[in-house]
């Protein structure tokens, strides 16, 4: 919607109230889980829409340009997850160890149908990645060239 309706019903040359900006870079909490399940994944998880989007990566999340992963959605996960470590019982969902492998913040810089772009500041991950759903659940998980 946007502030067009805001701006077109106010003169700014008249009236002090502020003409107002879309702010987009809103910062955002991401972790990577480093999760040694009967199989071992990395779990991408992004703050978005009061939750943590979730990915399970089956391999090292991309450090450089040009490396293409296969991220496959999972459930959302609450935010509290953020923090969590730990080991799950056996015979529990997800049963193995689970560390915190990268944290930091993001930005979202594009979003799309089926298509995720933001920029990420972490310890291992740092600058642009792109997250794109090629069906299903499948999504592929890569560093842009440019670190915007
Ligand atoms: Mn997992």
């Amino acid at each position: 919607m946007g502030l067009e309706e805001y701006r077109k019903k106010r003169d700014f040359n008249k009236t002090t109230e502020p003409m107002g900006e879309i702010v987009e870079n809103e910062e955002r909490y991401f972790v990577v889980h480093r999760h040694q399940a009967s199989h071992l994944h990395w779990d991408l998880r992004l703050e978005m829409d009061g939750v943590l989007k979730s990915w399970a990566v089956p391999k090292e999340p991309p450090l450089v340009p040009g490396v293409r992963r296969l991220a496959v959605q999972v459930e959302d996960h609450p935010l509290d997850y953020m923090d969590f470590q730990g080991t799950i019982p056996p015979g529990e969902y997800g049963a193995g160890t689970v560390e915190i492998w990268d944290k930091g913040t993001f930005e979202l810089q594009k979003l799309e149908a089926g298509k995720i772009e933001f920029s990420v500041r972490g310890n291992k991950l740092q600058g642009g990645y792109i997250l794109i759903h090629t069906g299903g659940k499948n999504w592929l998980f890569l560093k842009r060239k440019s670190t915007a």
